[in-house]
């Protein structure tokens, strides 16, 4: 169905996050999920208060995560949108709050509106699951604040992805969707060291090609850019290990196979892997550094 292709990028030389003062590169960074909404599928209505949400931020912080992904509109399948007042009355307080206490914020929107309040509130990364297709002002906006930026595999809207699915090889299809958008983000002044790609497992995704893009993460990498991947708890995972009645493990208990992901993908060389629990993948990215440092240094120490 794929080619194969190496998944051995090893983790030495990942690049630092453009315009961020937080640990050099080195290994695969860790972003912790700060979702302000009611209703996303695993962590909606737990951080809906800001003063919970950022107290939650600065635990991830503690616990090890290089990043806290702050987001105010579920993209659940089948989630319906919010309005950007109501997304930025959501996301704005918690990207200040962590941003005064120092900690490296990256906010999770498809709009310009919101990336632009929220890189004035102290905001490093843009992490866009829609690459720049949902809002036509995102690329020029990114490219004028020379704003880290995260350009994910997007099919449509949550109303409408589940129903997207249809690839012929679904590596190289979602590799080429990304590079042509690469290719337009460019076009718009996106500076190429601002860019990361991101496969966007399970959306417009069946767990099988989930699995297969997983599973060839170096045809991704091909594309010369840094990868994120965001496997936390999503369905997957929860079909995976499915009870004997064929019933998902539910999102709360798909922790331990998340952190497995993690450790798959820093091996792979992904840049930086999107959790929720987040000391556990903070030791994994460790352990995977350490791995591949001791291949470096070969046989003999
Ligand atoms: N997944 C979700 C939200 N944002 N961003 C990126 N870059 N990649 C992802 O895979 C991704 C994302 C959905 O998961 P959530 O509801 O747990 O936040």
């Amino acid at each position: 169905m794929t080619t194969t292709v190496s998944t051995s990028a090893g983790t030495s030389g990942l690049p630092p996050v453009p315009g961020l003062t937080g640990p050099a590169a080195g290994r695969t960074l860790v972003m912790g999920v700060l979702n302000t909404t009611p209703d996303s599928f695993s962590d909606g209505g737990a951080w809906l208060d800001a003063g919970a949400a950022t107290q939650h931020g600065l635990a991830m912080a503690a616990a090890g995560a290089d990043l806290v992904d702050v987001g105010g509109e579920s993209t659940r399948p089948g989630a319906v949108r919010v309005d950007a007042e109501e997304e930025a009355r959501r996301v704005l307080p918690v990207v200040r709050a962590l941003a005064a206490e120092g900690v490296a914020v990256s906010v999770d929107t498809m709009r310009a509106s919101t990336a632009a309040a929220a890189l004035d509130a102290g905001a490093a990364l843009v992490n866009d699951v829609s690459g720049g297709l949902a809002d036509p002002a995102m690329a020029a906006l990114v490219a004028e604040r020379g704003a880290p930026y995260v350009a994910m595999h997007w099919r449509g809207h949550s109303d409408v992805m589940a129903d997207r699915t249809d690839y012929g090889d679904v590596v190289a299809d979602v590799r080429d969707a990304l590079a042509r958008r690469v290719e337009a983000l460019l076009a718009a002044g996106v500076r190429p060291d601002r860019l990361v790609v991101d496969p966007g497992l399970g959306f417009a995704k069946t767990a099988d090609q989930g699995w297969a893009l997983l599973a060839h993460l170096g045809a991704l990498a091909g594309l010369g850019l840094p990868l994120l991947v965001g496997a936390s708890r999503k369905g997957m995972l929860g079909a995976l290990l499915a009870d004997a009645g064929g019933t998902p493990r539910p999102a709360a208990d798909r922790d331990a196979a998340t952190t497995a992901v993690t450790a798959l993908a820093a091996a792979a060389g992904v840049w930086c892997v999107r959790v929720h629990d987040v000391r556990p993948s903070a030791d994994a990215v460790r352990v995977a550094a350490r791995v591949a440092a001791a291949r470096r240094q070969g046989a003999s120490a």
